[in-house]
């Protein structure tokens, strides 16, 4: 136990409030860790899984109303209204401190409190940061064990400083009427109760990991992004880097572990992932923009990951790991989601806790899925076949090019290049994309998500633009900037462009850009690859389809900026004067 009066005091105070029967400590060993998970299988909360196929490996069930992050009771409490901006919650500090007060007042009666203190970062390193949580949750402490740096050596790192972040958990009784995801940036604290859910209650996570840390990046010079980072080895044996933003459940996984297509991998090409969801990103020394993924683990999407569309996530949880509402094979004690093979368990027991009849299933009535569709699993970075030998490198990785994407049936082509940094942040105010099942609400709706963001700025939307802008003014060399669009649909909603390993090939035009070595057609929206500048090698594509690919619909592009404009004036008069004028050129190149 830290001798931190800082933390001592925040502590007893947490204690004071909460009321447990017991406070532990989280020192990060292995030992303890063993202990807690044989509890947590004592009480039901954790179902320990067939040891010689799944080593290590468990299955947790969050309550049936509790299964994505509630961006609804989300909050970002200042002082001022206008700091956390119209695209945010907001609620006053004192408001939200008196009203959660009475939320966690006991609410650890009969319970243990856990402290873990943890690091975003390598411990140590520049770019890290430090955080305690406490929570009432094993499947918390598990998760953050997987997904942070836990332990001693944080508290040794963090020694008699006040900087630290200070999460409180409570699951109380898991009141949805009552859940609330609170961040008082001002404070540097982060009050979550109610829930069990990964990003509402693995407070390192998109908590501080984003929200806290974008409020902090903004103020100290640096970013905090929803993106992945991602090294490809190229046959001569260099390694470039690319940073990629898209909303949840959008592909970052996916993107961040590709294998690429035969022809590529047999000329050498080889793909390492660094992070698959948060970039914290510093100007270095050289002037190149650096990335560290501030995380240790991957929290990622288990359906639809299988042996084809994302072979390196399988591998990496094949042991160690915890999955969440996925279905259970009561046969031999593993688990499957849709997506993962053609043979789902003929005796099972679905993410709700009850028997599962396959059979029933149809893939267009999601209450028949056996897994929920956002079900999970946490699995340990070094575990990962592909994981980067930089994962651990304390300086980052020199990033060459920044892609935004979204999903889209329609509008955003499958690749386009901003024409300079300034109109990069343009494009990746005006992204948007169809919301997806990581998120409670609708799915399927298009809403705007700048930089993949929406749900994740710790402060006001259109101050987050320009911190953008002025980063690239503190980058004396900076990445490229991109778009892309793995999503297009045909007529009858079929994915045209094949995705996952393949999207490589756009990636790899990309670099080309980066080094000048090929040109590109300019479109009203930016750049476009030529016709036959994309490499489709051994696919089953027709020129036809790639044209209709790379096309720029005009019309459609001037209804999106009609909606652009709407949703500029929703966040006020924040939006940079250069974004303004960016979407007024871009509406006068569509209109000519
Ligand atoms: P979060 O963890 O929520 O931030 O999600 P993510 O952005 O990491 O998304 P992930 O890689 O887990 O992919 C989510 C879903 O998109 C999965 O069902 C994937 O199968 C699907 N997906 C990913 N990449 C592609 C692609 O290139 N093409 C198509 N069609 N689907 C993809
Ligand atoms: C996301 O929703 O973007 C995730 C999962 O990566 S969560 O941790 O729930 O935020
Ligand atoms: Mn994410």
């Amino acid at each position: 136990m830290t001798q931190n009066k800082y933390v001592r005091s925040w502590v007893d105070e947490m204690v004071a409030l909460t009321c447990p029967d017991k406070v532990v400590w989280i020192d990060g060993s292995e030992l303890q860790a063993e202990g807690l998970r044989r509890e947590a299988c004592l009480t039901g909360e954790l179902i320990k899984l067939n040891e010689q196929k799944l080593p290590g490996c468990y299955l947790h069930r969050t309550a049936v109303n509790d299964v994505a992050r509630v961006e609804g009771r989300t909050f970002i409490c200042t002082t001022k209204k206008e700091d956390a901006g119209n695209i945010n919650n907001w609620m006053a500090p004192a408001e939200a401190y008196e009203k959660l007060g009475k939320l966690f007042k006991g609410s650890m009666k009969g319970r243990t409190m856990y402290v873990i203190p943890y690091s975003m970062g390598i411990v140590g390193s520049s770019f890290s940061k430090i955080g305690y949580e406490l929570t009432d949750s094993i499947y918390v402490v598990l998760n953050m064990l997987i997904m942070t740096r836990v332990g001693v050596e944080v508290e040794e790192a963090l020694g008699d400083s006040p900087e630290f972040i200070k999460g409180l958990h409570a699951k109380a009784d898991l009141d949805e009427a009552n859940r609330y995801i609170v961040h008082f940036p001002e404070d540097n604290t982060i009050w979550s109760v109610n829930s069990g859910y990964g990003g509402n209650v693995l407070l390192g996570k998109k908590c501080f990991a984003l929200r806290i840390a974008s409020w902090l990046g903004r103020k100290e010079g640096w970013m905090a992004e929803h993106m992945l980072i991602l090294g490809i080895e190229k046959p001569d044996g260099e390694t470039r880097y690319i940073c990629a933003a898209f909303p949840s459940a959008c592909g970052k996984t996916n993107l961040a572990m590709l294998i690429p297509p035969a022809f590529l991998r047999e000329k050498g090409y080889k793909v390492w992932t660094v992070g698959d969801d948060i970039a914290w990103l510093r100007v270095g020394k050289d002037g190149r923009l650096y990335a560290q993924n501030p995380e240790n683990g991957f929290f990622g999407v288990a359906p639809g990951t299988n042996e084809k569309s994302n072979p390196n996530a399988l591998a990496t949880t094949k042991k160690d790991t915890i999955f969440t509402n996925v279905v259970l094979n009561t046969d031999n004690n593993t688990v499957w989601w849709e997506g993962l093979d053609k043979n789902p368990p003929v005796h099972a027991i679905d993410w709700k806790g009850n028997p599962w009849d396959a059979s029933k299933y149809d893939k267009n009535d999601k209450s028949t899925c056996g897994a929920h569709p956002n079900s999970r699993f946490t699995a340990k970075a070094v575990n990962c076949p592909c994981l980067s030998k930089e994962f651990n490198n304390p300086e980052g990785v020199p990033i060459d090019a920044i892609v935004f994407g979204g999903r889209r049936a329609k509008t955003a082509p499958l690749v386009y290049q901003s024409f300079d940094w300034e109109h990069g942040p343009f494009v990746g105010s005006i992204m948007a994309s169809e919301t997806t099942a990581a998120a409670s609400g609708a799915v399927g709706v298009v809403r705007r998500d700048p930089m993949a963001m929406r749900p994740f700025v710790g402060y006001n939307m259109g101050d987050y633009f320009a911190h953008w802008l002025d980063m690239g003014h503190r980058i004396p060399k900076a990445p490229k900037i991109f778009h892309v669009n793995w999503f297009r649909t045909d007529e009858e909603g079929n994915f045209i462009w094949p995705g996952f390993g393949d999207n490589l090939r756009v990636l790899l035009w990309m670099l080309d850009r980066v080094d000048g070595k090929v040109d590109a057609v300019e479109t009203p929206i930016g750049y476009v690859p030529a016709p036959g500048d994309i490499d489709t090698t051994g696919l089953d594509l027709s020129e036809e389809t790639m044209k209709e690919l790379l096309s720029v619909d005009k019309e459609a592009w001037l209804a999106d900026v009609a909606n652009i404009r709407e949703f500029y004036a929703l966040i006020g008069d924040t939006v940079p004067a250069e974004l303004q004028a960016q979407l007024n050129a871009l509406e006068k190149r569509l209109s000519e």
